[in-house]
């Protein structure tokens, strides 16, 4: 708790450009907890570089993934909106939680999984270790709640059983925090293999819907989308691009199943794909015009990322330095 407000955390890699899974089943949700609850959003470029980045691509998406945050509908005066690279408590716990983090938990995660078998040539501590900075990321702020897509749930619960070992052995150090998951858009699959996630470094273009796409790329996009042999929209086991699709115009339009499986019945494919394009270009263009405006103030950018890091700062060396005392480290005042 900061004050009597509940603490709110979650994150965004820099990693590329962010798609329309990373919107529906995180950032857009992000600003719905700034009344009620002390935000922390975080751009997380030391994550971004468990797998190799282009320094420059980086430092570019650093500053995006901030606009864009902002072109979300979050405010920085509402929510401290920083990088994570900015506030050193979060490696410097890391290391202390990797040495609370066993071997095997770590070897169990899923991401840890894909991603090593994608990046084969570049299997790094790091990649493995993701999931300690996560928890250091988490538990600096005592956080309550932590909304993510559903892919990041299973990090959530290590990071609770991490917090759970450590104040068993030093009690009352950590707030375990709740995962909480979108009902609708947990999880957006991918365009080109519906079975798939939906991930900004997917290499195939036309499997991702980026924020940023414009309307005509959107449209063109979603008419490519692979699908299946019917022609009747109905969500069913089996027809996983369909089912996709009538999630993305679920999200987008708050309509039901039902409701989308009567408003398309009779017509084919080609419509829904082109109504769900549609509906996608008129959400995004809001968020689209102001990020533009956003980026074009650079001096703006980098003047809420060193007031949202002062502030992120603050909150994460008061619970560091009550871990570094209970630990046994030397603390010179
Ligand atoms: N396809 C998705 N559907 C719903 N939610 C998603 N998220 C990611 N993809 C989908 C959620 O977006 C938030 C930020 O994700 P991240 O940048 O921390 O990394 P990620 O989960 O690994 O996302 P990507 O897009 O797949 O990135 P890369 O390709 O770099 O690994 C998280 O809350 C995530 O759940």
């Amino acid at each position: 708790m900061i004050g009597e407000q509940k603490i709110c955390f979650s994150g965004v890699q820099p990693s590329g450009n962010l798609t329309i899974g990373n919107y529906l089943g995180a950032i857009r949700n992000f600003a719905t907890f700034s009344e009620a609850y002390k935000c922390f959003y975080c751009v997380v470029d030391e994550h971004a570089i468990t797998v190799r980045q282009n320094p420059a691509d980086l430092r570019r998406r650093t500053y995006e993934t901030l606009a864009l945050y902002m072109a979300c509908g979050l405010d920085p005066e509402k929510n401290t909106l920083y990088v994570q690279s900015h506030v050193p408590a979060h490696a410097e716990l890391a290391w202390i939680l990797n040495c609370y983090t066993m071997f095997g938990e770590l070897s169990r995660m899923t991401q840890f999984k894909d991603k090593s078998a994608r990046h084969a040539d570049n299997v790094n501590a790091g990649l493995f270790t993701y999931p300690a900075l996560m928890a250091a990321d988490i538990l600096l702020y005592q956080t309550d709640v932590v909304p993510v897509g559903i892919d990041q749930k299973q990090h959530v619960e290590l990071c609770r059983n991490i917090a759970e070992r450590f104040n068993q052995i030093f009690p009352d150090t950590f707030t375990v925090p709740e995962p909480i998951i979108p009902q609708s858009g947990k999880k957006i699959m991918s365009l080109a293999d519906p079975t798939k996630k939906m991930s900004k470094s997917d290499e195939n273009p036309n499997a991702i819907v980026y924020i940023l796409d414009d309307r005509d790329t959107i449209i063109r996009k979603f008419r490519r989308a692979v699908t299946d042999s019917e022609t009747v929209v109905r969500f069913a086991d089996g027809k996983d691009g369909i089912n996709n699709l009538m999630t993305i115009y679920a999200c987008f339009t708050g309509k039901t199943m039902e409701e989308i499986e009567r408003e398309f019945a009779g017509h084919g494919y080609g419509d829904f794909k082109l109504a769900v394009g549609e509906v996608c270009a008129d959400a995004l263009a809001p968020v689209q015009a102001r990020y533009r405006e956003l980026l074009a103030d650079k001096a703006d950018l980098e003047a809420q990322m060193k007031r949202g890091a002062e502030e992120a700062a603050y909150y994460a060396r008061k619970t560091l330095s009550k871990v570094q005392r209970k630990l046994g480290f030397v603390q010179l005042r």
